[in-house]
């Protein structure tokens, strides 16, 4: 029920929302993230392209996290097509697109940054049965991109699984997180982003993984006293849209987007790692938080606990999911093996 207010006070705020553009396509695009996060500097460089590419017939106004609802409820809006582009982590879609979790998976992507842009922009895994299973559920996939390693923020440092035993992580929505979570022997609580600070707060959590830009502008790093680097998994996000109205663009339009698209990759994919960066240096001025950087042995621990979760991928997401873990172990492997 309180989903349902939500959704309609959501759609009332885009309908009062007056548009004073002299724009011919008017389209609005929802981030999952507030101000100045990597999916807003992601968002801001689409509209800017996609301004010059079409002499400015197309006018993107950008919605940030808390204007129209939570990750689920923005998924909700493009698929009845309420908004046209919209930002949906596989941590919270995988609720929606069981497939999709496949991006969720540990240990699965490169040590190498620059092989995990190249195989999320192009790979034909990514964009042919993935994107297939997106289409299923109403949506179509048009990018995706790494916002940077996910990292662990803790009361207590975590550098064997069995550090993990009653820690209270708090994970996206998806229902594999858990299964992860447990696989290390922690106890995983699903929530909403909005709910991670103050479940911190008031104990009710006592972990949580996020990047580091993150952790930094949503204040999660004043609750906790570790930030553990596993480097397990990137950050990873996408940008979907709604079939049908996208299938109703001239190609001109489509064009712009692809081509937008590709451009928007590249510009995130430095500017994320400098955003991290400097938010590092912001929380190591602002608190007295330890760092841990895993080594090898230590990672080795987590990845032989975490490989079984594969199978239970595969269980989730049927065999269409099993041919999208395949294709992409491959796509990673071949493009580490080019980049070598
Ligand atoms: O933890 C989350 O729920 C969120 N984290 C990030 C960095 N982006 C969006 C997502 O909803």
């Amino acid at each position: 029920m309180s989903r349902m207010i939500g959704l309609t006070m959501a759609l009332a705020a885009l309908l009062f929302s007056a548009v004073a553009s002299a724009a011919q396509y008017n389209w609005k695009f929802a981030l999952e993230e507030i101000d100045g996060s990597v999916q807003d500097h992601y968002a801001t460089k689409f509209a800017e392209l996609m301004k010059e590419k079409t002499d400015g017939k197309v006018d993107i106004q950008i919605y940030p996290y808390g204007s129209l609802g939570t990750s689920t409820q923005l998924t909700e809006l493009v698929q009845n097509g309420a908004i046209q582009l919209a930002f949906a982590s596989p941590g919270h879609l995988g609720s929606i697109v069981p497939e999709v979790q496949v991006m969720t998976l540990h240990f699965l992507f490169s040590d190498n940054p620059k092989v995990n842009k190249e195989v999320l922009s192009d790979s034909d895994t990514l964009y042919g049965p993935l994107a297939d299973a997106y289409l299923d559920k109403n949506l179509k996939l048009i990018s995706l991109i790494d916002e940077g390693w996910m990292v662990w923020t803790a009361n207590k440092p975590i550098t064997k699984p069995s550090d993990f035993q009653g820690v209270k992580i708090r994970t996206m929505v998806s229902p594999l997180l858990l299964k992860e979570y447990k696989a290390y022997g922690a106890n995983p609580t699903p929530m909403a982003y909005s709910e991670v600070y103050s479940g911190l707060q008031l104990g009710t959590i006592d972990a949580q993984v996020n990047p580091v830009f993150a952790i930094e502008e949503m204040s999660f790093y004043e609750q906790q006293k570790y930030m553990i680097f596993p480097r397990h998994l990137p950050f990873i996000a996408s940008v979907v849209t709604n079939p049908a109205f996208y299938k109703g663009l001239p190609d001109d339009i489509k064009k712009a987007v692809q081509a937008s698209k590709q451009e928007a990759d590249d510009y995130i994919f430095k500017v994320q790692r400098q955003l991290n960066d400097k938010r590092m240096d912001i929380i190591k001025k602002k608190s007295n938080i330890k760092v841990i950087h895993l080594d090898a042995q230590q990672r080795a621990a987590f990845r032989k606990l975490a490989m079984p979760v594969r199978d239970e991928y595969k269980d989730m997401a049927g065999p269409r999911g099993a041919k999208i873990l395949k294709g992409l172990e491959k796509d990673i492997q071949q493009t580490e093996a080019k980049m070598e």
